[in-house]
């Protein structure tokens, strides 16, 4: 009964943010919709492709300094992951943690987080799991857990996804949560190269492009639109005065698409803008942090200096 209620409740969200999306402008939707089943699985094959270097890289920045980030972890430490990812990531870091206070994950999808807790509970007996279903986007509690220190751990640079205000919101909402000398450990795509960036978002397979197209897809089936996918072309490219990657559809043809009651009118040629990938400095990075609350106290790399692991403290 309270999962129907709170499925309709996340139906009612998606079909408004998609109607205002597509209201403005410049058309735009939200990329944290392109995670249903088919899309996550399209996200697990973009992570395998040879362009997409973020998610390797981050992995072995993860497994040669995992030791070090646990000790900036500290001790007894209550581990709170945002979104509940692959647990490949988390398990690094658990391995080589001090008596963990226990291990929060956060996620939407509440069917998603209670597989991965039980996956992982079964892998550390003595480990206290305690899934949270909350959209982290938004305001939301820990249990009361007794630790010495809260850190969130955010891999895979979704920070990425969210707009300057939205970073600099989120990042304040964290410095709160694990209140003063707690931590943050963060996984950020650090800027490059334009022929590294594009490749990565233009892969040679289409996994990208069908990735992108899924989310008329997936709003056709929930939604009840009727867009036909294939009259819309993958464009992903690096906007440097933005320092983002963005993702578009671009209608190849002048045409309607009907959802609900209302009608959405397409030139051709124009776009729905549906990811920002910002890419970060660290440096810029620590100093955004820092006016949010949060001291950048370690980051970690790899030798190309393509992604960066960064823990920060939360200051009084
Ligand atoms: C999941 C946010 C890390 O921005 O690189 C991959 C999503 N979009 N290819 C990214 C994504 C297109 C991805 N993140």
């Amino acid at each position: 009964m309270t999962s129907t209620c709170a499925a309709r409740r996340t139906r009612d969200q998606f079909r408004a943010d998609v109607l205002a999306g597509l209201s403005r402008p410049q058309k735009r939707l939200p990329s944290k919709y392109f995670y249903d089943a088919a899309g996550s699985q399209l996200f697990d094959r973009i992570t395998e492709l040879p362009e997409y270097y973020p998610t390797r890289t981050e992995l072995a920045v993860m497994r040669e300094h995992a030791a070090a980030m646990a000790a900036r972890c500290g001790p007894r430490c209550l581990l709170v992951e945002l979104g509940a990812g692959s647990l490949v990531k988390v398990r690094l870091l658990l391995d080589e943690l001090v008596a963990p206070a226990g291990y929060v994950p956060v996620d939407v999808s509440g069917e998603h987080l209670r597989g991965a807790a039980r996956e992982l509970a079964a892998d550390y007996p003595g480990l206290g799991v305690h899934p949270v279903v909350a959209d982290f986007t938004r305001p939301f509690e820990l249990p009361p857990v007794p630790a010495a220190r809260r850190v969130v751990y955010f891999p895979g640079s979704t920070i990425g996804n969210f707009d300057p205000a939205e970073a600099d919101d989120l990042l304040g909402r964290v410095a709160r949560l694990v209140g003063p000398g707690g931590g943050l450990l963060l996984g950020i795509d650090l800027r490059k190269d334009t022929a590294v960036l594009e490749p990565a978002y233009n892969d040679a397979r289409g996994v990208t492009a069908a990735f992108n197209r899924n989310l008329l897809v997936r709003i056709n089936r929930e939604l009840g639109a009727d867009f036909d996918p294939a009259a819309f072309r993958h464009r992903a490219f690096y906007n440097h005065e933005r320092s983002r990657i963005e993702m578009h559809l671009v209608s190849a043809a002048e045409q309607r698409v009907q959802m609900g009651g209302a009608t959405f009118v397409f030139r051709a040629g124009e776009s729905i803008h549906t990811e920002n990938s910002y890419k970060y400095a660290p440096a810029e990075f620590a100093q955004r942090a820092a006016a949010c609350g949060l001291r950048a106290d370690a980051t970690w790399t790899d030798a190309n200096g393509f992604f960066a692991v960064m823990h920060l403290t939360a200051v009084p």
